[in-house]
């Protein structure tokens, strides 16, 4: 009888999946607490509350409102090589789901990376690492939606590292940093994380799940919920997804920047560099 009820799970695992677990309400003053630091290595992941006030946040979704009509009026398709993804709204109105180097596009980005704590952050988790604003995909803000219109609702499983092998070098160590400009709660989608998985092989990291075609719940994964002007650190070769919002359009809006902290060979985009590989398999994908 119980079996016949819609929503019993198959099995206990499945109760799992895509749940919040309380984690510490971290807040970053100077420099990161012996306590932080351990969280970090330990879980692969940290957060930090209100890194910046919701009002800072909401300035910064302000630059990316401008960013886009300004975009859009050029008719920009690319930056350095690294394809815009389009959407439109249910007004027909156009929009960007992921733009790259913002920060070379609007100075509230450029101003927001100044903030010294970014420099607290390298110095302690990544010694010799720098801002990769000018490298890889640069500042990358992503607005997902989840509207008929949107070609970035939400992104499978996959590690960040995956990157360095598509540029054909050796994972090494990556922080990627995120940013909330918007509040994420559970029913906006947003970040699932595998806590731990930032210690694996190579080979595990090749085949643990197939990378972003893999959107299925884990039993494993942690939620990471976030209010406008949270910050978030994970490590780059961490097993992530994004969620899809439960809600459609303006609700199951979702803004967010992340910033790569790299070392290795510094590789600087600019006008013509190429479109890097991995967008090609993107396009499998339909962005
Ligand atoms: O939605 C997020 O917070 C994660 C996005 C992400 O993993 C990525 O852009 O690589
Ligand atoms: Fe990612």
């Amino acid at each position: 009888m119980l079996d016949q009820l819609p929503n019993r799970p198959a099995s206990p695992s499945d109760l799992r999946a895509n749940r919040v677990i309380s984690i510490p309400d971290f807040h970053l003053e100077g420099q990161l607490t012996p306590e932080q630091i351990d969280f970090f290595e330990v879980y692969g992941f940290i957060r930090f509350k209100q890194f910046v006030p919701r009002e800072r946040a909401n300035e910064l979704y302000q630059a990316l409102l401008e960013l886009t009509d300004e975009l859009v009026k050029k008719g920009v398709d690319q930056i350095n090589g690294v394809p815009l993804i389009k959407g439109k709204r249910d007004d027909g109105s156009p929009y960007f789901g992921r733009i790259p180097f913002a920060s070379l596009q609007h100075p509230e980005f450029a101003k927001f990376l100044r903030d010294p704590r970014f420099q607290a952050i390298i110095d302690q988790l990544a010694p010799g690492s720098r801002l990769g604003e000018d490298e890889r995909d640069g500042l990358v803000v992503n607005r997902f939606r989840n509207e008929p219109g949107a070609k970035y609702k939400n992104l499978g499983w996959h590690t960040d590292s995956l990157r360095d092998l598509a540029y054909f070098e050796k994972p090494r160590r990556y922080l990627n940093v995120g940013f909330s400009i918007t509040d994420s709660p559970m029913k906006v989608g947003g970040l699932r994380v595998l806590p731990c998985t930032h210690n694996q092989s190579i080979a595990s990291m090749l085949t643990t799940k197939i990378h972003f075609f893999d959107m299925e719940p884990d039993p494993n994964e942690l939620a990471i919920e976030t209010e406008a002007g949270d910050l978030t650190i994970h490590d780059g070769r961490i097993w992530h997804r994004t969620a899809l919002a439960e809600v459609t359009g303006d609700a199951s809006e979702r803004c967010v920047t992340y910033l790569p902290i790299m070392d290795g060979p510094v590789i600087k985009k600019h006008e013509k560099s190429p479109t890097p590989v991995y967008f090609h398999l993107k396009k499998f994908l339909g962005y």
